[in-house]
Formats: structure tokens, sequence, C-alpha cells
């Protein structure tokens, strides 16, 4: 191995991108054109690679298949894994074991950043939160760059970012797992709930994960919480509390002594400030947000927070949150059939965030769909939920069985495909029902992802719509 100097990505470094998904293959473009040279490795087969491949040959950069790793090592520096490549792979192992430094793409993107960086992590509401904090920065007239685990890769947005301009980037455990020295400026945490516990040995490894992102925040950064949520709340507790170095901001439900941000009367969002000034401001009521369900509500507090911290004017946050929409597959509306509203919140992929839907939908019965692909999480309070508050549940893919066997009250039905899910659903619904996609498992047992999954539906239930207006 070449001696590291210590992964400045300049051209004294050679670097081994593991992994050639989305954030691999951003990895290579950006760094193939600034440091002394790339390889690139995945354990995939050749043919699922092709088009990676093809991409690989026209930028002049070598494949080296898993098996001739080692004698690639000799020449590189620094290694850069992609997300969903856990630590313990032994792939990742043998790099490890050459004594070459494992960076995760979002360290590396922070290494090439020159802005400062919001950064959020949760169990859910990452990706909504982050489009928001986004927006917030928009409306404040800031030159904003928005991504991470929303889906572009971080080191497309920080390579060009310049020094006045802020990016903001949605944090996976994943990615926190390998990072060295990523350091956000500001950082926030909206919830730890059961998910991953396919990847990860426990919920505590799990919080360790995402706690991984205030570690390097030092004293002229801010540390975002959410009070309610009790392993957030538990990062200032015990053996976490002297782990906080930065400036910490809680929001919470109620008006509480720690709460910088807070709901008066569950109805108005109101701003403590922490110093200065000591009179509450009023930020904006509840019933101007466009987005459904109290968990909006929370990401909301979050990102007005991470708004409050980084200075913006409290004009251009309420412009900003009362103009932003909901993003799709995300308790999004599809259509209303015989007085039967379809929703798809394909999005939802763990048991938490099924509970967070079916509680936002109050008001209306409920025929849910869902199930998937489980993750080792529980169902048990999920279960509860479902038979409390959905009038029939139709189950779909590799965990329906479990589901169904948590579900007391509710009728249950299983289904063998998305169209046979809908159509089981629109017998059981009735007018003024909402059929709710909410599957609270990952998709790929029976789809690419969980975008396909919600198409899938929508697919379905515009069939429908069509099929009963030709009987008209
Ligand atoms: N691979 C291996 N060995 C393995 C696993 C994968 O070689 O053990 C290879 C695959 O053959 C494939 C590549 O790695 O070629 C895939 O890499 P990846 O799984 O990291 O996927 P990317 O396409 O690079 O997308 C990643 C994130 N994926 C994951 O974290 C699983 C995307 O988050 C992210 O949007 C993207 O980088 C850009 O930043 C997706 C996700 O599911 C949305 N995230 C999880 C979530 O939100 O719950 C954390
Ligand atoms: P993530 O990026 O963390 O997966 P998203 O913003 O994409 O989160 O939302 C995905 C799904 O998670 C939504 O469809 C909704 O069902 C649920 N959800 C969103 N925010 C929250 C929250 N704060 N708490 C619980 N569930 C949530």
């Amino acid at each position: 191995m070449i001696e590291s100097t210590s992964g400045r990505f300049d051209r004294t470094d050679h670097a081994l991108v593991i992994g050639l998904g989305r954030s691999g293959r951003a990895s290579v473009d950006v760094l193939r054109a600034r440091i002394g040279s790339v390889v690139a490795t995945d354990e995939a087969p050749a043919e699922e690679l092709a088009d990676a491949l093809d991409e690989l040959r026209a930028a002049n950069v070598t494949f080296v298949p898993p098996s001739e790793l080692e004698a690639a090592l000799e020449n590189v520096t620094v290694a850069v894994l992609s997300p969903g490549i856990a630590l313990n792979n032994p792939l990742v192992r043998r790099v490890q074991a050459a004594g070459i430094p494992v960076f995760s793409e979002v360290e590396v993107a922070y290494r090439l950043c020159k802005a400062p960086i919001v950064a959020v992590t949760g169990t859910k509401g990452k990706t909504t939160t982050t489009a928001l904090v986004g927006a917030l920065f928009a409306a404040a007239g800031k030159t904003v760059h928005v991504g991470g685990n929303i889906g572009n890769p971080l080191i497309r947005e920080t390579v060009d970012a310049a020094a006045g301009d802020w990016v903001v980037a949605e944090v996976s455990s994943f990615q926190l797992e390998s990072i060295r020295s990523f350091k956000p400026r500001i950082s926030l945490i909206l919830n730890v709930t059961p998910d991953h516990l396919d990847r990860y040995h426990s919920m505590e490894e799990y919080a360790e994960a995402k706690f991984r992102i205030f570690t390097n925040q030092g004293l002229g950064d801010t540390f975002v919480g959410n009070l309610d949520d009790p392993i957030v709340a538990s990062a200032s507790e015990g053996q976490y509390g002297d782990r906080i170095k930065a400036r910490t901001l809680w929001f919470s439900d109620e008006p509480h002594r720690q709460s910088t941000l807070y709901l008066r009367n569950h109805e108005l969002i109101v701003y403590a400030p922490p110093a200065g000034d000591p009179r509450p401001v009023d930020i904006l009521p509840v019933r101007e947000i466009a987005l459904r369900g109290r968990h909006n509500v929370e990401n909301v507090m979050g990102a007005v927070l991470v708004a409050l911290a980084a200075g913006l004017p409290v004009g251009a946050i309420r412009e900003g949150v009362r103009t932003f929409r909901p993003l799709g597959h995300r308790l999004e509306p599809v259509a209303e059939v015989d007085g039967v509203q379809y929703v798809d919140d394909s999005k939802a992929t763990n048991p938490g965030s099924v509970i967070a839907a079916m509680r936002a939908f109050a008001e209306r019965p409920i025929v849910l769909i869902a199930g998937g692909k489980a993750k080792g999480t529980d169902f048990a309070e999920m279960g509860k939920v479902i038979s409390s508050r959905a009038k029939a549940v139709v189950l779909i893919g590799d965990a329906a069985e479990e589901i169904a066997g948590v579900v007391k009250r509710a009728k249950v039905e299983l289904a063998s495909s998305m169209e046979d899910a809908v159509a089981r659903a629109r017998d059981l619904a009735d007018p003024g029902d909402v059929v709710l996609l909410s599957p609270g498992c990952a998709s790929f047992d029976m789809f690419r992802s969980a975008e396909h999954r919600g198409e899938q539906f929508a697919n379905a239930v515009h069939a429908l719509e069509k099929t009963i207006a030709h009987a008209r």
C-alpha cells in the first residue's frame, strides 16, 4: 500500500470505490478528475453491472473483480464505501486488513466541501424534512444544494458548492457508520424507531450509528433534536450526555422548559429564543401546513428549528413552510373512486411509519394495504394500531403471514399481487373510507423499489377507475 496522505483527495490519493450503484458511480465520476487514480469494485454478477462497466470503460477507470482485489490494493491509499454495503462485509474487511482507511461517500463529500452543511437524519421523515429545509433556505434567498440519501449522491452536491452556499444533506445510519471527520454545522435527528434490524444487532447499535451525526460537532455548531422521541432525547443523558459538544436545541409537542420550539395548544408553532430577547415568537399555525398528520408537524418543527438556528428570517421560514407540498409516495392522494379515497404511502417502510400514517387518517375508516420484505422489526405495536384503527387489512409479500398473526380485530385478506390487493381493498371499502397503501416493510420481494411499488399501486387504482367509468 502507498502511504496515505490521510484522504485529502488530491493527486496523492489513489481510491478504491466499493459498490457501483448511485453513490459509487458518483464517487468515481467526481474523484477521477481530482485525485491520483480511481479503481472500482462491486460484488454483483457482471451481467447486472453492464451499464456501470460501460460507464467505467468510457471514463477509463479500471474495474477490479472481487477475486483480484488484493493485487489492486497495492496501489490504493483510501477506499470509498457505498451505503448499502455493511462495514462487516467480507470484502470491506479485506480492504481494512490491508491497512486502507474506508470512508463513506458522505465523509468524502464533506472533505471536498467548502460550504457549511446541514445534516438531517432519523428513522422516518428524513426526505420530507431535508427537502423542506432546502426549501426554507431557498425561500430566504440562499444558494442551497440538497443531496444524500434523498437520491442524488451528496458528493455531486458538495463538490460544486461555494463557501457562501449551504448544503443540506439527508444522511442515513448506513452512511454515518463510516464517517470519520464529517462535521455538519447543524445536525438534526427526527426520531429513532425500529428499522434496519437486519443490518444492526440491536436498537442500541442502530441508535449509535444515528448519534454519529453529532460526534464531531463542536462549540460553533448546533444539534437539533426531537425531545418527544425517547431515544433522541436520551442523546443528552447518561453515557451520551457529554458527547454532544454542540449547542443543543430541542423541539417538542408541548411547551417544555428545555424546548426552544414547541406547540401551543397543539395548534401554533412557537419559538422561545434560547438567548437574547426572551419573548416567544409565533411562527405558524399548524393548519397552514399542507402536509397531513402529526408526524409531519414534527418534521416541520425540526426543519423550522434548523432554519432558525441558521439565522434565516422568520418571514421566509413561514412562507417556505406554507408553500411546501408533500413529496410523492408519502401520503400522496392518488384518486377518489366511488367515494373511496386511495392514498399512496409506499415510502412507509417500517412499522413506525405505518402507525404515523394510520393516525393521520383518524377521521376516516381505513382499509390498509401492508406487507413486503420485513427487516427484522417487531410488528406487535403496528398490529395493535391496525386492530384499533383499520376496518380491514390486505397483506402482500413475504411478511404477510407474520403481520396477519398480530392483527386481532380487523378483517384480514392475503393478496398475491398489487392488482389483487387493490381489487380486494375496493371490495372491502365503503364510500367515505380510505384505502391506504402503507406497507411497513421494504419493497424488494415484489418490486424494484418503494417508488416502483407506489407506481404499481397508482396504476392499479387508475385501471380500476377506467373499468368503473367504462361500466357506466
Ligand atoms: N453491493 C455490493 N455488495 C453488497 C451490497 C451491494 O457489491 O453487499 C453493490 C451492488 O451490487 C450495487 C451497489 O453496491 O451495484 C449498490 O450500492 P447501494 O446499495 O449503496 O445503493 P446506491 O444505488 O449507491 O444508493 C445509495 C443509497 N442506498 C442505500 O443506502 C441502500 C440510496 O438510499 C441513496 O439515495 C443513494 O446512495 C445516493 O446517496 C436509498 C435507501 O434505500 C434510498 N436508503 C436507506 C433508507 O432510506 O432506508 C438507508
Ligand atoms: P425517510 O426519508 O426517512 O424514509 P420520508 O420523508 O421519505 O422519510 O417519509 C417516508 C414515510 O415515513 C412517509 O410516507 C410516512 O409514512 C412516514 N413518516 C414521515 N415522517 C415521519 C415521522 N416524523 N415519524 C414517523 N413516520 C414518518
